[in-house]
This record gives structure tokens, C-alpha cells and sequence, in this order.
């Protein structure tokens, strides 16, 4: 109750609006789940971020941002404090990370500009320019994020789920420190992106590290059917992945069958608040400008790992996500050796491929699209919304 009324009064919504009345005629809730969101700040860590701010069966604790993913540092945190400020939560605490791809074998060849910075302006201004939200004027965290990552989790009573939304830095940084603190703390992790495949012997045409543009020197490529997550810092991931944390994986399938289309705003509630719905209206608009992307290429990613992992959290992490029509068990690694000799690696440096001695994980791999939607924005605009298909997928 409390947040929503927050998230009206902060996103500008008049006391007597028909959207309020309705809004605060939200009465049960079930306890919120503490979570702490680990991320890139692209512009779907962004609207993912919106939605878990708005969603009201969680509470973020805190959020990290990442260094070497698709946004630069100085934009990432600043708008992750512009999300808390307007869905009424400003003092969360968001942290910088400490390092610029501190483990990742990329930075041994060069210090590499991936993805190219070029592709970031208007990622890093989608919410001071694109899509406006004031500044919120509170300093950053004097944490930084492993730091935070760890103090949150020590300070927690209970255990907490960690929403990655990015590559595996800051996660691997805290396991080095805490491990014991990370077994005995998180409940379970909730990643973004990947998809654990069967090894194949058949070599392909593009080298690890990247796929270099015709001058040599665009570094906007990856291996074949990697993810950006794990790509940016296999290192990291392997760490992760290695130490055995219980895994949920939204895989890139999953994550790629939630398709963006200008026409989502019919998904927006009716009741939802009315700056709420305006923000989501021009995000809409926005998203394909700022991207430099049309609207057919842009996927809902990291906004389909958060609606996934929200209503599981919310089941005390049973597989019963009504976003998620199928499942499979695996165990994988992360393939970590480079080349192109198919009886290598099959130039498939960092994909997650199945594995008898690797992480176990659950991954989703099909997305009921209409179920992800109406998910997804009546989070956002702080409307519980449970699929009647959720009742009777439990197993
Ligand atoms: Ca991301």
C-alpha cells in the first residue's frame, strides 16, 4: 500500500484521479521478497528495473551496476536512481563497480571499447533525455557494488534472491570475498540471457574473440549463439557458475520470443496511474530512437528474466511462471576455451554448454508473449497481477 501510494504521489498523480482511487483499492499483498538487482543499465535493464520498482510483491534492497556491459558507468547509476526516485523509493542504495572488466580475458588483448561506445549515447541518456525523469539528487552508495552486494546480504534475516541482469562481474567479486556469506545468504539466482546448449562438433566460420568489422576493428560482434552476459566476462561466469548457486536461467530463446512493438501500449492498465502510463507511452515511442534500432529488432529481454524471476520469487521459486510455457533441467559450464578447432571449442567461447560435471540450472525456454505483457506492465504501473495459468501450473 505504502508504495503504491508513493509511486501516485511521486509520479505526479493527484489525490481524487480515477487511477488513484482504483490503485489504492489494492489491499492484499502478499509479504514482499527482498531482492537485489545486479545490472547493466541498457535500456532494458532500465524498464526491467521500472518494473521491479513498481512490482508489489518484491522489495529491491539494493541495486549494482556494472562496468562492463551496455552502458557506461556514469550514465548507469544515475538512472537507476532516476527509476527509484520516481517509482518512489529513492533511497535505495545504487553502487558503482569498482573495476572496468577487471577479470575478463577481453581486456588482455586490448583495452577494448566493447561494445563499442558509440552504440551507448543513447542508452546512457534514455532517461534524462528520451523519456525524462528528474535527477535524483541523493549521492550513490559509498559502497562499492560487491561491498553492497555483501552488506545487504549480512544485514538480511532472511534469504534473498539476486536478479542478475548483467554480465557475472559483480557476483563473482563478492564470491571471492564471502563465500560463505553467498551460500548461506542467497536464495537463489535469476539470470539473464544464455542458453545451455548440447556440444556440437561442427566448427563454424567466426573466431573467438570477436567477430571483427571490415576494418578489423569494430568490436560490436561475439561468438556465435553467445550472450552478451557471459561474453562481456566468461571469467566472472565461470566463477559464478563453478560454485554452484541455485540457477534460473531466462535464456536468450525465452527472452527473444517477447517481441517490442510500438502497439504495446495497449498492454498499459487501464488503472494505471496516470504519469505512469504517460512514462510508458513515450518509453514505447522512445525505445527504437534511442536504440538506434527498429522496433522489430528490439526484444524485451532483461524485462522477460524480471517478470520470470517475480513470479517465481513470488512462489517461493517454484517453476510455476505463467511467462513461461517450457522448462528443461541441465547441467552446464561455461566453454572457456578459445579458438576455432571444432574439436575444441567449436568457436563457441562462452556458450554454456551442457556438461556432466557443470551447474546444475532450470532454464525457461518458451515464452507465453500475452502472458509476459499484461505481466509486465501492470508491474510497472504497481498492479499485483497473478495469471490464472499460474494456478495450475504447479508441479
Ligand atoms: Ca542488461
Amino acid at each position: 500500500m505504502v508504495l503504491v501510494v508513493l509511486l501516485a504521489v511521486s509520479l505526479g498523480a493527484t489525490a481524487g484521479d480515477r487511477e488513484d482511487v482504483e490503485m489504492l483499492q489494492i489491499q492484499s499483498r502478499p509479504r514482499r521478497m527482498p531482492v537485489i538487482v545486479d545490472t547493466d543499465m541498457d535500456t532494458d535493464d532500465q524498464m526491467a528495473l521500472a518494473f521491479l520498482l513498481g512490482e508489489p510483491s518484491i522489495e529491491v534492497k539494493a541495486i549494482t551496476t556494472l562496468a562492463d556491459g551496455w552502458s557506461n558507468q556514469w550514465s548507469g547509476v544515475q538512472n537507476a536512481m532516476r527509476l527509484t526516485q520516481a517509482w518512489g523509493q529513492p533511497d535505495i542504495p545504487v553502487a558503482y563497480s569498482t573495476r572496468y572488466n577487471g577479470d575478463t580475458q577481453l581486456n588482455m588483448m586490448q583495452p577494448n571499447d566493447l561494445p563499442n561506445p558509440t552504440l551507448l549515447t543513447g542508452i546512457g541518456n534514455f532517461l534524462s533525455e528520451f523519456v525524462p525523469l528528474p535527477f535524483n539528487v541523493r549521492p550513490p552508495s559509498w559502497m562499492y557494488a560487491s561491498r553492497l552486494i555483501r552488506e545487504t546480504l549480512r544485514k538480511s534475516e532472511h534469504k534473498v534472491d539476486i536478479i542478475e541482469l548483467g554480465p557475472l562481474t559483480n557476483l563473482a567479486q563478492v564470491l571471492q570475498e564471502e563465500p560463505e556469506l553467498f551460500r548461506k545468504k542467497v536464495r537463489r539466482l535469476y539470470m539473464s540471457g544464455g542458453l545451455i546448449v548440447k556440444r556440437r562438433e561442427e566448427g563454424t566460420s567466426e573466431v573467438w574473440p570477436y567477430s571483427s568489422g571490415p576494418d578489423g576493428t569494430s568490436f560490436t560482434g561475439k561468438p556465435p549463439g553467445t550472450s552478451w552476459n557471459i561474453f562481456s566476462d566468461p571469467i566472472a561466469a565461470n566463477s559464478v557458475f563453478s560454485f554452484g548457486v541455485p540457477l534460473v536461467i531466462g535464456s536468450s530463446e525465452y527472452e527473444d520470443e517477447n517481441q517490442f512493438s510500438t502497439n504495446d501500449t495497449s498492454f498499459i492498465p487501464s488503472s494505471c496511474p496516470l504519469k505512469t502510463a504517460e512514462f510508458l507511452r513515450r518509453a514505447i515511442t522512445m525505445l527504437p530512437v534511442a536504440n538506434n534500432e527498429s522496433e522489430s529488432e528490439l526484444r524485451y529481454w532483461d524485462e522477460s528474466l524480471a517478470v520470470l524471476a517475480i513470479q517465481m520469487i513470488r512462489h517461493h521459486g517454484r517453476k510455476d511462471a505463467a511467462v513461461c510455457k517450457k522448462w528443461e533441467r541441465k547441467r552446464f559450464a561455461v566453454m572457456m576455451e578459445a579458438g576455432n578447432d571444432p574439436n575444441v571449442s567449436g568457436g563457441r567461447y562462452s556458450r554454456l554448454l551442457e556438461n556432466p560435471f557443470g551447474q546444475r540450472a532450470v532454464q525457461c525456454v518458451e515464452s507465453n508473449e500475452t502472458e509476459f505483457k499484461t505481466a509486465y506492465y501492470s508491474g510497472i504501473c504497481g498492479i499485483y497481477y497473478e495469471s490464472p495459468a499460474n494456478q495450475r501450473h504447479y508441479w
